[in-house]
């Protein structure tokens, strides 16, 4: 029983496009683990906790942008995946949940490691298939772009003599036809555009519109429009919100995620200031609905024919930025980035600061980010699936976010060989809430514990994982940074 179930378990992923597996094993989905490794064309990452596995996996998805399974055992196993499910959810990559469960009839009644995994997702996978060897089976033939759980219940005993399939005889699904392109308009008032969360493929198919539309384009890193080919300079304005604290506009053309700056935040408020989101996300990131306009991604080709007057930009007084300051070493990172790598920026101020210099880095960069939920967890291993096949990758995050993931560097010895920057900005806490203004009234104590204030060093966490480990506090201490992975501690003083 177990073994005709686990084969077609395996043959629906290959006919879904699934090539690589994430696994996290325990005794219970031992079987479906023996199937995969007697199988060709599959690849399996291995890992010994499933937080990990799912983060992994999702940087997987957004790097190759095709669907990516992890497999766990039973119990909190499964729990352990919901962080990344959600982070997938609101990014729309296909993360497939492969949960080995015990047979339904353990359901509720608290027999070991027989939790409620059915609907365990709720909300954030697209269904639950609930699978028990023996019943009649029907596999989705795709992900649509969004996780979803197949929870496998398997019977004892958990034979592990299980024959594998070929991956590659069993191609995965031709693309959707693209749907057709609606017709719309745009308020016909002064515009800007904003742009972010934009995959490398996105952006080119935008930047040619962009230019055909000649409007202020307010671009974080992560639009990928700095280096596009279409060169958009003269159009392109860094879109931190000292920037955006220059722009007059009446309407907002938003192009891929949800902005990053409190600016776009305080939009909800500004209900006379018209908004068009153009999304591959059904997400229009504000609450209001006054004055919002949500179109499909597929509009883009229809927005080129638009005639928009542009909005106003003024440039920002010039700021100084003090020396070795943690905005004055993102400056030297920008500047210091190889031309060509993948740069995945941390959530918290890593990412906004980083927009501010973006201007400033070397062509042909791709920056990533997780930015649907907007959490500082698993940004290392999300970083590593994404670097996986990268000869050079930067990950820049702070340093909560680095002690959420510290079991991450585990995949280290599986990944190819490639130089692995790991740069945590340790400022000793959460120092964003810092710059919170209506936190700035409460007490020291109080502050403390909002900032998670620290005095933690990172070279034991390097040493942990066997990782070559630079602390930098002057920018000549990247000069000469080992070959393969390291991790790089820079030390900024505080403001
Ligand atoms: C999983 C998760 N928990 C809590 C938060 C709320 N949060 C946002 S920023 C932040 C502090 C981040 O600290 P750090 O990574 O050191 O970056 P810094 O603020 O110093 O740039 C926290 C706790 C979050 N975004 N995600």
């Amino acid at each position: 029983m177990n073994t005709l179930v686990i084969r077609s378990l395996l043959t629906a992923l290959a006919r879904m496009g699934v090539a690589e597996v994430c696994v996290a094993a325990g005794a219970r989905n031992a079987p479906v683990i023996a199937a995969l490794m007697e199988s060709e064309g599959v690849k399996l990452w291995n890992f010994f906790e499933e937080r990990s596995a799912a983060f992994f996996a999702l940087g997987r998805i957004l790097a190759n942008r095709a669907p990516v399974a992890v497999l766990t055992t039973s119990g909190t196993a499964a729990a352990e995946l919901l962080p990344a499910v959600i982070e997938a959810h609101y990014q729309g990559l296909p993360l497939v949940l492969v949960t080995a469960d015990r047979p339904r009839r353990f359901r509720g009644t608290g027999a070991p490691q027989a939790i409620e995994q059915k609907e365990l997702f709720g909300p954030y996978a697209s269904s639950c298939l609930d699978v028990e060897a023996g019943a009649s089976l029907s596999w989705p033939t795709r992900t649509n772009g969004r996780p979803l759980h197949i929870n496998l219940c398997l019977e004892e005993p958990l034979d592990t003599r299980q024959p594998g399939i070929d991956f590659l005889a069993h191609p995965g699904p031709k693309p959707p036809k693209p749907p057709k392109p609606p017709t719309f308009t745009l308020p016909a008032l002064p515009t800007a555009v904003l742009a972010a969360g934009l995959s490398p493929e996105e952006a080119e198919a935008a930047a040619p519109v962009l230019s055909k539309l000649g409007l202020p384009v307010f671009a974080e890193a992560t639009s990928n429009l700095w280096g596009a080919r279409t060169d958009l300079r003269h159009l392109l304005h860094p879109a931190d919100d000292d920037t955006l604290s220059g722009l007059d506009t009446r309407h907002v053309l938003r192009l891929g995620g949800v902005p990053t700056s409190r600016w776009w935040r305080d939009l909800e408020d500004r209900t006379e200031l018209h908004v068009s989101n153009l999304s591959r996300q059904p997400f229009p990131g504000l609450a209001r609905t006054q004055n919002v306009v949500n179109l499909p991604w597929t509009a883009l080709e229809g927005l080129a024919g638009h005639r928009l007057p542009a909005a106003t930009v003024a440039r920002p007084p010039f700021a100084n930025l003090p020396p070795l300051s943690e905005p004055s070493w993102m400056q030297t990172l920008a500047e210091r980035l190889p031309a060509g790598a993948q740069v995945f920026l941390g959530n918290s101020l890593p990412i906004r600061e980083f927009n501010r210099v973006v201007p400033a880095v070397a062509g042909g960069m791709r920056f990533l980010a997780n930015r649907g939920a907007n959490g500082i967890d698993g940004l290392v291993s999300t970083w590593l699936g994404a670097s996986a096949v990268e000869r050079e990758s930067w990950l820049i995050l702070g340093d909560l976010s680095a002690l959420y993931d510290l079991a991450a560097p585990w995949v280290l010895p599986q990944l190819p060989k490639g130089n692995r920057r790991l740069v945590v900005i340790n400022n000793g806490g959460g120092k964003i809430f810092a710059q919170v203004a209506s936190l700035r009234s409460l007490s020291r104590e109080a502050r403390h514990i909002i900032e998670n204030r620290h005095r933690v060093r990172f070279g034991p966490w390097a040493e942990l994982w066997g990782m070559p480990y630079v602390q930098a506090t002057r920018p000549d201490h990247l000069d000469r940074l080992p070959e393969g992975p390291v991790l790089v501690e820079v030390l900024p003083d505080a403001a």
